[in-house]
């Protein structure tokens, strides 16, 4: 499908979303660049490998939801209908006195809604809430969760986490859920074997937390696969293939290269369905299921004739099934539209870090996917309209001085942004590590709160929506 907007292409501004939690979303004038990694291997870990963003000047691609913007607000948006088998993408290219706004769409045909607006913001609401709707999605209340991964990262232990759970008890701290992040297991896919440093078992933390007063929460990249792990030497035909019949490299990370399942093969789903199970009836209810992107990643499938989006779909239904209607389902790295009405909550930027930007990798490498205070709230209040798919997790709030960079002005703005973008709660910060200041900062951001609605998208102020009016929703 083709539009041909009638518009002085230099007074627009353009809305894109990305493609999954960890991809770039802004609103940015549309004679601008919009960056390509320079570095082939953050493709499949950033982007959709399938559709990259455009590395030229005036040309915009988005996946799912497109809009333009003048600057007297109005403008046109474009918002698929459906995304439960479909990736539907979005390209907008300026040309002397036009603009050419393209759809295609890899799977089975899905309605697509493209209506010219005196108000885009109200447009992009109606027509994202519309898609949220058709797909059922789910927004429960939202949660204040504890997570070991912005401060022990992989070295967490299962000492670390009652320490922190019991300190949280002694300071009446309004955690809901304490989850234990990367680290715990022997191997991507062997989550059922603990790391030679953890200290115990997965199994015997939820019990301990519990008497603590926490609900249990535990992460895992249920779609990945480590070269050297067990279940890649037990079950190498469950895995996603690249065109030769190699396992496909879904990305690097902890080091190195690794795959991905192939959710089609309906032993891997079933794997999956008994995963999900375990570790709910080891006591977790609570799931931070990351690195999702690898169930859609474009490659050889054992039932060709499934698309990409379906076969996503598919894993992450069998992950739910699993699991149980009544577990907390938090999705990240992931495709974020196709994930609508499984995940309960869904993290909608890049990883917070305990420093502001890191201009060199996004200016000079292109890439704004990577970890940092900044990139993560750019990207979350760009997406401030997808409450109506999930519950937003904007990631955590670092409230601690030591072991960071940030300012105390850096640490406030932090916290004041996660107000406003809404969702989950989180925080890593030792809680040892917090004085009174840091204290009193934390309480405050584990305040819950309606998201805002943004009050202009003329500005394009670094390229990130910015002006919001409160509570509004
Ligand atoms: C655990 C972490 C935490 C974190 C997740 C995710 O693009 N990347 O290379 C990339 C790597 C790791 C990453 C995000 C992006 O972090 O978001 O909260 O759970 O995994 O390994």
């Amino acid at each position: 499908m083709n539009w041909t907007i009638e518009a002085e292409p230099n007074t627009l501004r353009v809305l894109v979303s990305g493609y999954q939690s960890w991809s770039e979303a802004e609103l940015r004038p549309l004679t601008a660049l919009q960056a390509v990694p320079l570095m082939p291997w953050r493709h499949e870990q950033g982007h959709d490998p399938a559709f990259l963003p455009s590395g030229e000047a005036g040309r915009w691609r988005s996946h799912t939801l497109i809009a333009l913007v003048r600057p007297d607000g109005g403008g046109w948006v474009g918002c698929a209908g459906d995304a439960t088998r479909t990736f539907t993408h979005w390209e907008a290219r300026m040309e002397d006195q036009s603009v050419q706004v393209s759809c295609t769409q890899e799977g089975p045909e899905v309605p697509v809604f493209w209506e010219a607006t005196t108000d885009v913001i109200t447009t992009v609401e109606a027509l994202s809430a519309r898609l949220g709707e058709h797909m059922r999605a789910r927004t429960p209340p939202p949660l204040r969760v504890w997570c070991s991964w912005y401060s022990y990262y992989r070295e967490v232990t299962l000492e670390a986490m009652l320490e922190n759970a019991r300190h949280a008890r002694a300071k009446s701290l309004t955690f809901d859920v304490f989850q234990l992040d990367d680290g715990f297991q022997s191997d991507l896919g062997d989550w059922t074997l603990p790391s030679a440093h953890f200290g115990g078992h997965a199994r015997d933390l939820p019990a301990a937390l519990n008497d603590l007063g926490f609900a249990a929460g535990l992460w895992l990249a249920p779609f990945l696969v480590g070269p050297s792990s067990r279940l890649a030497a037990e079950r190498p035909d469950w895995l996603l293939r690249d065109p030769h019949g190699r396992p496909l490299l879904a990305g690097h990370n902890w080091g190195g290269p690794y795959h991905a399942l192939d959710t089609t093969h309906p032993e891997a789903l079933e794997w999956l369905r008994e995963l999900a199970a375990t570790v709910r009836e080891w006591g977790y209810t609570y799931l931070k299921l990351d690195f999702l992107y690898g169930a859609a990643l474009p490659g050889v499938r054992h039932d060709p004739t499934v698309g990409r989006a379906q076969a996503y779909r598919m894993g992450l239904q069998a992950l739910r099934d699993g699991a149980g209607e009544d577990a907390f389902l938090l999705g990240c790295g992931a495709p974020l539209a196709s994930s609508i009405g499984l995940v309960d909550a869904m993290r909608t930027g890049p990883d917070v870090a305990p420093f502001w930007d890191d201009e060199s990798r996004r200016v000079w490498l292109g890439d704004a996917t990577g970890p940092s205070a900044r990139n993560a709230l750019h990207t979350a209040l760009s997406r401030w309209y997808q409450h109506t798919w999930y519950q937003p997790d904007p990631d955590v709030v670092i409230a601690r001085r030591e072991l960071s960079l940030l300012s105390a002005a850096e640490r406030h703005a932090l916290a004041g942004m996660l107000d406003v973008i809404g969702g989950l709660r989180a925080s890593s910060d030792p809680i040892a590590m917090l004085d009174e200041e840091g204290l009193a900062l934390l309480r405050t951001a584990l305040h819950l709160s309606v998201p805002d609605r943004p009050t202009t998208l003329t500005g394009s102020f670094g390229g990130a929506v910015t002006h919001f009016r409160r509570g509004r929703f």
